[in-house]
């Protein structure tokens, strides 16, 4: 796969591209992201990026001019189109359906805002789709750009260790990334710490007993902490 990410703001992808997850698929060849400056594409010179909305109001708006240019030439590094993603607060919410939905494209060109929003000319020219990653309100799209490219990249084949895969097979009980449930509470060394002692059950060796204790625990902890993710619409969706 590879990512296009145009921002003002290159310089704020470097460090979480550059951990872990994210650069070993980039190291190899799992997906090539390249971050793009929109401020490169301007042409006056003050370098201007935004303006001020017509009609009035607070804030200041993001030019369609230099966002066009640098789409324009940032579309051209690649044979395919993919999706083209602004994030924005009006967008979808950002869910893992979505993100497997898109784990699932030759490329993604994501365009992160900052000020008051984008011309609407952009999402209109662009033909873009919108993403939100929820209901809170972020300084700009950087952020919210770079929780997508997290959430996408490890569902890439390959992405994840085969230590990190193996929880999302079918043999593991109660929570996986397509179950609706709730993680299972987990345990490691040692036995007892500062007074508190791992249920027996983990150290009886039953793992058909395990399993089951596991699973009612999922549901359990669902049913108190999270209970919407057990309302019927939610089920089907993460089907
Ligand atoms: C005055 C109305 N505000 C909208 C709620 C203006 C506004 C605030 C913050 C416009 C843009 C922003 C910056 N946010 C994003 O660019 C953004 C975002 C977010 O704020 N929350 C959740 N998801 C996203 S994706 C992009």
């Amino acid at each position: 796969m590879r990512i296009d990410v145009l921002t003002l703001f290159p310089e704020m992808f470097e460090s979480p591209l550059s951990y872990s997850i994210l650069k070993r698929a980039q190291e190899q060849g799992i997906v090539a992201i390249a971050v793009t400056n929109i401020r490169d594409f301007t042409t006056d010179k003050y370098h201007k990026v935004d303006d001020k909305p017509y009609g009035g109001g607070p804030g200041m708006v993001m030019m369609p001019g230099p966002l066009f240019d640098c789409f324009e030439h940032v579309e051209k590094l690649a044979p395919h189109r993919g999706r083209v993603i602004l994030l924005t607060p009006q967008g979808q919410r950002f869910n893992q359906a979505k993100a497997r939905e898109l784990a699932a494209e030759e490329r993604l060109i994501l365009i992160a805002g900052r000020y008051e929003g984008f011309d609407e000319r952009i999402r209109i020219g662009l033909n873009a789709e919108q993403i939100s990653i929820g209901d809170y309100v972020l300084n700009g799209g950087e952020l919210a750009a770079m929780v997508v490219i997290d959430a996408v990249v490890r569902l890439l084949p390959g992405a994840l260790g085969d230590e990190d895969s193996a929880k999302d097979d079918s043999f593991s009980v109660g929570a996986n990334d397509h179950s609706p449930l709730l993680e299972y509470p987990q345990y490691t060394r040692p036995e007892v710490f500062r007074g508190m002692k791992v249920p027996d059950i983990l150290l009886s060796g039953d793992h058909a007993k395990i399993a089951q204790w596991r699973c009612e625990q999922s549901l359990e902890r669902t049913r108190q902490w999270r209970p919407d993710l057990l309302d019927a619409g939610d089920l089907g969706e993460r089907r």
